[in-house]
């Protein structure tokens, strides 16, 4: 497909598309709510175009919209229809680690025609998402994903709380999901970027008055694509980045979001009616409307914004007597790495190639036997995460957010997952919260196939 087929698509898709939500009834029932991972068809492409075949939760893209009050208890039955193992991970989420869906760490793969019941709760309100974590690079571009939103017990007030689904596929001429997952120049570059960058509005938008608030929720679906995303005809503040409130809510810019990142918005329609508030994604060929919501009728404007509710989750005071470990990250195309560490082995950069691998963490390809650091609960740790790569990478930690640690010594947002431009030295530090083996990777997940794993053990 074309620049120019996507620059058509990417402004003619959204109305034509934007898929319909399915809410799934959260009254208490006697047997377990299922999640089915099997293949489905949605309409992803205007009418000439036939549909696309997908993998999706109950065969949908995005999966079924999961909403909790906070405080709630989410119990999920992964059945599995697929051909191949998969699992879910709770991006985001606080959890018990035997429910982080890591096959290999804190469970099996679910092979095909077996089931996994999930069930923990979620301790924080706020955005969230919920993806395959086997083969993620195939299973996630196959459309394996679905939102997840812990609502607040007093949500700000607003007219539309819309969450905006971003995708980024790789469609072929006649519609079908590009089935190139492991091309080794996407591995060594930017990941596998699309061609199609698509937007599903839950629940579908239909109009807004001028001057109604809206609470926007987008989350960055894509394997590896960053997304730049501007707004016109809506003003306010952000209030959260991955979910968690920002203690003082930020005018936005332009926004950059990494693969796996969140951002909540609460923003004014000022749009005059008869014109679309838009949210624009901003390509190499241009800037595009991905979402359009006409404006139709008048309300009277609110005043301030104001943050949203805090979450329980522990911010930092002090870093004074962390555990300390640096992570140098190398590899990739253009990059100074020759030879590192593949289980166990030393490989050169020609072996590397022939088998796929192309980054390391401290000069380890792929899962280190050991953790990259242990640490015992309660304990505060920090990483100083250098990025001696030609290429933006987006670090997600699992099970707990972290907060950066900036020059002046104060403490960014928390955060689940960082965007580190090339060359860009970062020092994340949280206090290890929970027990268990998590993941630290980059959430590009061309790159994680590739090499960028390594875990921590908390205990
Ligand atoms: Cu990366």
């Amino acid at each position: 497909m074309t620049d120019h087929m996507n620059t058509r698509l990417t402004r003619r898709s959204f109305v034509a598309s934007a898929a319909a939500a399915t809410l799934l009834p959260v009254t208490a029932r006697a047997s377990v709510p299922t999640l089915t991972a099997r293949p489905g068809q949605i309409r992803l492409l205007p009418d000439e175009y036939p549909e696309t075949e997908v993998w999706g939760f109950d065969g949908q893209v995005p999966g079924p919209l999961i909403r909790l009050r906070q405080g709630q208890a989410l119990t999920r039955k992964l059945v599995n229809q697929l051909p191949t193992p998969t699992s879910i991970h709770w991006h985001g989420l606080r959890l018990p680690n035997a429910m982080d869906g890591v096959p290999g760490m804190t469970q099996d793969a679910v092979q095909t025609g077996g089931d996994f019941t999930y069930s923990f709760t979620p301790p924080d309100a706020g955005t969230y998402w919920y993806h395959s974590h086997h083969q993620s690079t195939e299973q996630v571009a196959r459309g394996l994903y679905g939102v997840l939103i812990v609502d607040e017990t007093e949500p700000p007030d607003v007219d539309h709380d819309l969450t905006m689904v971003l995708d980024d596929w790789r469609l072929t001429q006649d519609g079908k999901t590009s089935e190139d997952f492991d091309r080794p120049h996407d591995w060594t570059h930017a990941g596998r970027l699309g061609n199609f960058i698509h937007a599903v509005s839950v629940p579908q938008v239909t109009t807004v008055r001028k001057n109604a608030r809206l609470r926007l929720r987008l989350i960055n679906v894509a394997t590896d694509r960053i997304m730049e995303i501007s707004l016109i005809g809506l003003e306010g503040k952000i209030v959260a980045f991955d979910g968690m409130p920002l203690l003082q809510p930020q005018t936005p810019e332009r926004l950059f979001m990494g693969p796996a990142q969140r951002v909540d918005l609460v923003v004014d329609v000022t749009a005059d009616e008869g014109e679309d508030a838009l949210i624009a994604s901003h390509e190499r060929d241009g800037v595009f409307a991905i979402v359009e919501m006409p404006v139709s009728g008048s309300s009277t404007r609110r005043g301030n914004i104001p943050a949203l509710p805090d979450n329980p989750h522990h911010r930092l005071t002090t870093v004074k007597d962390a555990r300390k470990v640096p992570l140098k990250m190398e590899g990739g195309a253009m990059g100074g790495l020759r030879e590192a560490t593949f289980k166990g082995q030393r490989l050169s950069i020609q072996e590397m190639v022939q088998l796929g691998q192309a980054w390391a963490f401290n000069g380890v390809i792929g899962m280190p036997d050991e953790p990259l650091l242990r640490a015992s609960t309660g304990e505060t740790v920090m990483i100083e995460m250098v990025n001696d790569t030609a290429f933006a990478h987006a670090m997600h930690l699992h099970g707990q957010h972290f907060q950066e640690v900036l020059e002046d010594g104060s403490f960014g947002p928390l955060r689940d997952t960082l965007l580190m431009a090339r060359a860009e030295t970062r020092t994340i530090a949280f206090r290890a919260d929970a027990p268990g083996k998590w993941l630290l990777h980059c959430h590009m997940l061309s790159h994680a196939a590739a090499g960028m794993r390594t875990w921590l053990h908390v205990t």
